[in-house]
């Protein structure tokens, strides 16, 4: 996942204390000039070079895949984050080029006047650092929250299982995955996503159950939830849509179909197929669906999966031996 290994943000005040630790450090090493001189090398060094690399660590917004840019952009404001890293990119410059004015100020002076050149250049950096306090943080902010995000992968094939809370999704996704099911939680819903892998023709396959984001109709979601779920538009190559025809689910069969045929629209326009599938076929039966099954009874669970395979309808770019 891409934000998986984003380093932690250093605070503005730690990374000036370790600075001017480390600065104070190298000046003590040595005596008059060249001590005032090490001083800033130091100071500059580790202030610009630790800033350079919050922001390199980050992927270019502009280049990553949609899903993950809007799944980010539910989380945390993307906007917002791309100009803090801005900021901490020109503070990093900033601090180099003040580091270049005061190195030549300290060219043959006396280590009085140098002394004073340098507590000034230590003065300005300090208050660079200080106007980009509130970046820092929110960048350090962002990379927490974005780090949890679940290992979902743009570039596999992905079938989405939605419909209303208790109609079996989970139980589905995890009979069909068996010991390869993960629990991934994303920030916006506290009920945990569900993705398992499934494997066919040397293809993998993700299954994604998604709780709060499929499951109600859109007028009822939050901002947040609507806007990841728009980026599940991204990502689902075809959609199973689980109907409970008994009801025991606690929602009437005919506002199941609704939100069936709600999402059929949204995802029809992208092509991506929607299929009904009857689960609680030991319950009822009572639907017209593309295949029936029962998982707590294990009938028919294979077929339906294989009938979202088959829907993906996935060429298989499979690796070369010889790359
Ligand atoms: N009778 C019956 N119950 C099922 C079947 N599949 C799941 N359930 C039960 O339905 C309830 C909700 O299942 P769950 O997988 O949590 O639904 P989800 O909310 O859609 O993820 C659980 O008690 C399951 O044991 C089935 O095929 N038949
Ligand atoms: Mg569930």
């Amino acid at each position: 996942m891409i934000f998986e290994n984003l380093p932690t943000a250093p605070r503005s005040e730690e990374l000036l204390d370790k600075a001017f630790s480390r600065a104070a450090r190298a000046g003590n090493a040595k005596g008059g000039l060249e001590a005032q001189q090490s001083m800033l090398t130091v100071a500059v060094n580790i202030t610009s070079d630790n800033l350079e690399n919050v922001v390199t660590a980050w992927p270019d917004f502009e280049y990553i895949d949609p899903f993950y840019y809007e799944l980010a952009d539910a989380i945390v404001d993307v906007d917002a984050l791309r100009q803090s890293l801005s900021e901490v990119t020109w503070a990093s410059r900033q601090i180099e080029e003040l580091g270049r004015e005061y190195q030549s100020k300290l060219r043959k002076t006396e280590p009085d006047t140098a002394r004073k050149h340098r507590k000034q250049a230590f003065a300005r950096i300090a208050d660079i650092m200080d106007e980009i306090k509130d970046d820092l943080r929110a960048v350090g902010d962002a990379r927490d929250e974005l780090k949890t995000l679940p290992d979902i992968k743009p570039d596999e094939p992905a079938i989405v299982i939605a419909g209303y809370p208790n109609v079996g999704k989970s139980s589905f996704v995890n009979h069909v995955t068996r010991a390869s099911n993960e629990i991934a939680e994303y920030p916006f819903t506290t009920r945990g996503v569900q993705i398992g892998h499934v494997d066919r023709d040397r293809v993998r396959y993700q299954l994604i159950d998604t709780p709060g984001l499929l499951d109600r109709p859109e007028d009822e979601r939050n901002d947040i939830e609507r806007q990841a779920a728009g980026a599940i538009e991204h990502l689902a190559d075809t959609i199973l849509f689980f109907v409970d025809a008994s009801g025991d689910c606690g929602y009437p069969l005919d506002v199941q179909l609704a939100l069936r045929d709600e999402l059929a629209d949204r995802f029809g326009d992208r092509e991506i197929p929607v299929l009904t599938i009857c689960n609680k076929s030991d319950r009822s039966t009572d639907v017209e669906a593309d295949a029936y099954m029962s998982v707590t009874e294990e009938d028919g669970v294979d077929d339906a999966l294989e009938l979202g395979v088959e829907a993906v309808g996935h060429e298989p770019d499979l690796p070369s031996r010889d790359a």
